[in-house]
């Protein structure tokens, strides 16, 4: 397969000594939503195989897809999403209280999307951003953020230091895990940033992942799946240190994780990985248990959509997030059970999931057609969307949660 290699060490540590914990089978791209005229071709399928490393305990994919074809076009952008937007127009307003002292100071941003963060700044201080995606890199280049359109690498880094000088601040928000090589990425951040520099970033943790967030975050973009303990292993290996850790609710749980080049580190760091020992990160046991959990959960989904079905129950589906995709692909539900989906997309609208072909509409759509039950996609905006479409629930439509396990709301 050209697009797709095979990794047998570790992305952090370099061990070998890598633990299969979950086989999602061969899946289409999660992103890789298709035009009417493809569906009567075969979409690609790549492995999506999980791995523990119990050197380092970071748990990751080691399949990995070509990031070209993953990422030149891509369908997801940030500002689509409201509750996501406001979450970095506030990240934003942090940073310039915390970090920013003049208007010459550096911000960067790597995985910059549509610029919904650099752009609630970028009249504050000197911002720029790093983007692969070439249909999003314009469009933010044309709402006056200023992004290179280019993947992260440590060439990268060094050209950047010399035409802009060092940054005070770089931004990393959802992006550390779809990085290959975690080592450049992090070097790289390590020359970009000045003596006194701090590097943000967010990422999904991996205690929501098998707790009470949803497997379906699993896909081939998220090629690391990251407790602390295995950021701290990666950050030591680079000479960097991990200063501070935030937990918040976006996607299920994040981590906020402040990294720099100072000694000091704050309490919560100690405290954070006292936790995630205590919660069995670092045990191959706990991944099983998750295994088993995601069966289970399989079971009871596809048995209640099936007896709606026979019931004669119109159901469709509420947002077409990435993840969604690989739990409609792993569960196989596909258009024969699902009528169509909204999302507020619109680069996603007038498209279909990949694999299982189910039509996306804009959100109207919902309440043109009354369906009788909404399959959740979009999970982690529950309480939002649920808030957001009192009138569809009102008419009777049902609201079905599918992770961590199914429950109609
Ligand atoms: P959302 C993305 O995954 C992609 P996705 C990416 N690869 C990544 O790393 C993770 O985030 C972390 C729609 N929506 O944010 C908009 C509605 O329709 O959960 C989006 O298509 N109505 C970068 O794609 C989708 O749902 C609404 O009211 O899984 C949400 O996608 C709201 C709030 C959203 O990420």
């Amino acid at each position: 397969m050209i697009n797709c290699t095979r990794k047998t060490t570790c992305r952090i540590c370099r061990s070998s000594d890598l633990i299969k914990v979950l086989d999602l089978g061969k899946t289409p791209l999660a992103n890789s939503f298709l035009q009417e005229k493809e569906l009567l071709k075969q979409s690609p399928r790549f492995p999506l195989r999980l791995y523990f490393c119990s050197v380092c305990s970071l748990v990751q994919l080691c399949d990995v897809v070509n990031p070209a074809v993953l990422f030149k076009n891509y369908h997801y952008i940030t500002s689509a999403s409201k509750p996501l937007a406001e979450h970095f127009r506030l990240l934003g307003a942090e940073v310039l209280r915390r970090f920013i002292k003049t208007k010459k100071d550096l911000i960067i941003e790597i995985g910059s999307n549509d610029g919904a963060l650099l752009g609630s700044i970028k009249k504050r201080c000197r911002t720029i951003g790093v983007d692969p995606a070439e249909n999003i890199a314009k469009a933010a280049n044309r709402k006056g953020v200023k992004t290179i359109c280019a993947f992260f690498s440590g060439r990268l880094s060094e050209k950047i230091v010399r035409q802009y000088g060092h940054a005070k601040v770089v931004i990393a928000n959802n992006v550390v895990a779809h990085i290959n090589d975690l080592h450049e990425l992090f070097l790289g951040v390590k020359n970009l940033l000045t003596a006194d520099g701090v590097f943000i970033f967010e990422v999904h943790w991996v205690g929501n992942l098998i707790g009470s967030g949803g497997f379906d975050q699993i896909y081939h973009e998220h090629l690391s799946y990251f407790s602390l303990h295995s950021l701290n292993h990666l950050a030591q290996s680079v000479g960097l240190t991990m200063v501070d850790v935030v937990l918040f609710p976006v996607h299920g749980q994040s981590m906020r994780v402040y990294v720099g080049k100072t000694k000091q580190r704050n309490k919560s760091v100690a405290a954070f990985l006292t936790m995630e020992k205590k919660r069995g990160l670092n045990k191959i046991k706990t991944y099983n248990t998750f295994s088993k959990k995601i069966e289970d959960n399989k079971k009871k989904l596809v048995r209640l959509l099936f007896n709606l079905k026979k019931q004669k129950k119109k159901i469709i589906g509420y947002g077409a997030p990435a993840k969604g995709n690989t739990l409609l692909n792993y569960f196989k539900i596909d258009n024969k059970i699902i009528d169509f989906i909204t999302d507020t997309t619109p680069l996603k609208q007038g498209l279909y999931t990949p694999g299982t072909h189910i039509p996306i509409f804009a959100p109207e759509k919902a309440r043109e057609e009354r369906p009788d039950y909404v399959l959740l996609l979009s999970w982690n905006y529950a309480d939002t969307i649920l808030k957001k479409e009192k009138d569809l629930q009102k008419e009777g439509a049902k609201f079905i949660i599918p992770v961590p396990e199914t429950r109609i709301v």
